[in-house]
């Protein structure tokens, strides 16, 4: 009986998609504010959130952690969330990587 090679298939596993948390700058939240936010859904240190605030402020945007979809749409909705409550404008989006 002649032997049936199986042809060697290629492992179809995808890369999952990563997503940057990303806070934009405005002339109206206070840097204390954003400090808190970083730390509060961001996990930072202060020193870590105060140059990471700082950088916002100066260049416009930073990217404050970087997710999965589901975690970095949920944190972006909690930043805004929280952001509205305070009557701040502070906004925060999403940005896939690499893409
Ligand atoms: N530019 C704001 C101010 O001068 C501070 C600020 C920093 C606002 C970062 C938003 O994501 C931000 N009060």
């Amino acid at each position: 009986m002649d032997a049936v090679l199986a042809k060697k298939s290629k492992p179809k596993l995808k890369k999952p998609k990563r997503f940057q948390v990303i806070l934009l700058n405005d002339d109206y939240t206070p840097m204390e504010f954003v400090v808190e936010v970083l730390m509060q859904f961001f996990s930072k240190n202060e020193p870590s959130a105060n140059a990471i605030m700082l950088k916002i402020h100066l260049d416009g945007e930073a990217v404050c952690g970087i997710f999965s979809f589901d975690v970095a749409q949920t944190k972006s909705t909690q930043v805004i969330d929280f952001a509205r409550q305070n009557d701040q404008p502070l906004m925060c989006v999403i940005r896939e990587l690499d893409a």
